[in-house]
């Protein structure tokens, strides 16, 4: 069975990209080959720090590499957190931080102006360095208290279209069906295949 290298130390990502791939792949997060490795986000938009990871975790390995780079945007905040999306609540923040950041940033907001997608680009350096470039995206909605259990990161406050769950009230399988991870990985999936015909 292959392995896919991940550029990630999200192994909530890992997990996502795993089940998504299937049985075919094995999915290794970067813990694996280097659990030290460590890179500076300091990109503007997802695809520059994409790159970053997927280049950082290429001076570890021969092999192609993929990198998640991933995040909320809101359209009353035109497009924030965005790229901050992991450190929206300041440097060292958790998951739950800036979750409740968000919330008190939209307090009073009317439910029709709470409008939000989330964003995935995956970059995938292959075996002769080049990068290439997918994107998903999964329009939504921020709700005003958090539901749900499942998931990571914001999942508990964003209903995605058409569902009246959180993504963090949906199982993981519902999630992965729909979501911006899924899209990005579907148009990956599809390219490999091409590669390989
Ligand atoms: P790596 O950089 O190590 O991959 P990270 O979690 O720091 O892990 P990002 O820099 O891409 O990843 O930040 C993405 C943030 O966006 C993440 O911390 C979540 O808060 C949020 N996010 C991305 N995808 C999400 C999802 O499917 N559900 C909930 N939140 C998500």
């Amino acid at each position: 069975m292959p392995t896919l290298y991940l550029a990630t130390r999200n192994e909530h990502k890992a997990q996502e990209i795993q089940a998504i791939l299937g049985s075919e792949w094995r999915v290794a997060s970067s813990r694996e080959l280097d659990p030290q490795l460590d890179w500076d986000e300091n990109g503007t938009t997802f695809r520059a720090n994409a790159l970053i990871k997927a280049k950082a975790l290429r001076t570890r390995t021969p092999s192609p590499v993929l990198a998640d780079d991933s995040g909320l945007e809101v359209e009353v905040l035109e497009g924030a957190p965005g790229v901050f999306s992991a450190r929206y609540a300041g440097p060292g923040s958790n998951d739950r931080d800036n979750l409740y950041k968000l919330l008190r940033v939209l307090q009073g907001v009317p439910e029709e102006q709470r409008r939000a997608r989330f964003v995935c680009v995956l970059c995938y350096l292959d075996a002769e360095g080049i990068a290439h470039y997918f994107e998903g995206y999964c329009d939504g909605r921020i709700i005003d208290q958090p539901r749900g259990g499942e998931g990571f990161g914001y999942d508990p406050i964003f209903v995605p279209e058409g569902q009246d769950k959180t993504f963090a009230e949906l199982n993981a399988a519902e999630k992965n069906s729909i979501s911006h991870r899924n899209k990005a990985m579907v148009a990956f999936q599809e390219f490999l295949i091409t590669r390989n015909q």
